[in-house]
């Protein structure tokens, strides 16, 4: 995949709900569930929560060893501040070159680093990995917007022969949104409403008869 498909691929996100992976894949966990009616999946936390993430690579179906991968990740740092991030020994020892780059421009208008890694050797077919850990905190002001707010996309997957296998990855994309605890339903927000007026109205009598 080349560069100038990240934004298409990035914009896509909202629209992919996570399935099963039955290929090759690279996903992270908690994975989060449908809360509500945007497409994307969602991860009810509260401010100040703090969310570890694990990162994993799965090989399965390829039929070369994977020499090659490019991941897009995209973070809201409006909504979630970084504790920590990590590679994993695993990973290290599987892809000798790594680089990090900041995406200019991105897509989704949140900070977006394009994660480059490679290997003479790379990894075999039919292997899981976990390439890398995060912690986030979650930060006041942060909403359901329907929007990702962790992202991670396969912009490119080269194996041993040279051959693209980027689509054999299957979902391409992954994003969550966090959110809170959702808000009473109007119905019975009015009801506590009505209920309250009505309780006002009651003691406002009781002090006017003691008048
Ligand atoms: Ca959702
Ligand atoms: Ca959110």
């Amino acid at each position: 995949m080349k560069l100038t498909d990240i934004s298409a691929s990035l914009v896509l996100l909202g629209a992919i709900a996570v399935t099963p992976a039955y290929g090759a894949s690279v996903s992270f966990t908690p994975i989060g569930s449908q809360l509500d009616k945007d497409a994307i999946n969602d991860l009810e936390v509260n401010v100040d929560d703090t969310i570890d993430f694990s990162f994993v690579l799965d090989t399965s179906g390829l039929t070369a060893n994977l020499q090659s991968l490019d991941l897009i990740f995209a973070l809201d740092t409006s909504e979630l501040i970084i504790r920590q991030e990590f590679r994993t020994d695993a990973d290290r020892v599987a892809f000798s070159n790594f680089t990090g780059s900041l995406v200019e421009n991105p897509p989704l208008g949140i900070p977006t680093v394009l994660f480059k890694r490679s290997d003479s050797i790379g990894v075999s077919p039919n292997s899981t990995l976990e390439i890398s850990g995060a912690t986030y905190q979650v930060l006041p002001g942060f909403k359901n917007d329907g929007l990702p707010d962790l992202a991670l996309t396969v912009s490119s997957a080269i194996d041993a022969n040279g051959i693209d296998v980027t689509s054999l990855f299957n979902p391409a994309s992954q994003g969550i949104d966090v959110q809170p605890a959702p808000v009473p339903e109007t119905t019975s927000l009015l009801g506590f409403l009505g209920l309250a007026a009505l309780g006002t109205s009651s003691l406002l009598k009781n002090c006017s008869k003691r008048v």
